[in-house]
């Protein structure tokens, strides 16, 4: 942060407002409904309520807002999202896109 006697410069600003970004989750045949519920909890602290409408939506529309982040953190929830669901023998998928 800058000083009284200093301005207030762009990377000041970069600072205190890193980019935020979208984490997507997207929609496929074969994950079952259940499973997506329990990565939204557990992956985006979700309570059941929201998990489940987030599911829906991703189920109706295609993808669905998860959360959103920073970069590091956005994209290690990409990558928890696949190595969980391989693990589970699903194919889901996240994305990731700037705020
Ligand atoms: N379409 C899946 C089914 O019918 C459910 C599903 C929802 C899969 C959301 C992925 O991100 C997803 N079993």
């Amino acid at each position: 942060m800058a000083t009284k006697h200093e301005h207030s410069t762009h990377l000041d600003l970069m600072v205190e407002h890193p980019k935020q970004y979208n984490v997507f989750l997207l929609n496929d045949d074969y994950t079952s409904m259940d499973f997506v519920v329990d990565i939204l909890m557990k992956l985006f602290r979700k309570n059941v309520h929201e998990a489940h409408k987030i599911m829906m939506e991703v189920h109706q529309k295609g993808r669905g807002l998860c959360g959103v982040y920073p970069y590091e953190v956005a994209e290690t929830k990409v990558y928890q999202v696949s190595s969980l669901a391989r693990e589970s023998g699903f194919p889901l998928k996240a994305t990731l896109e700037e705020a």
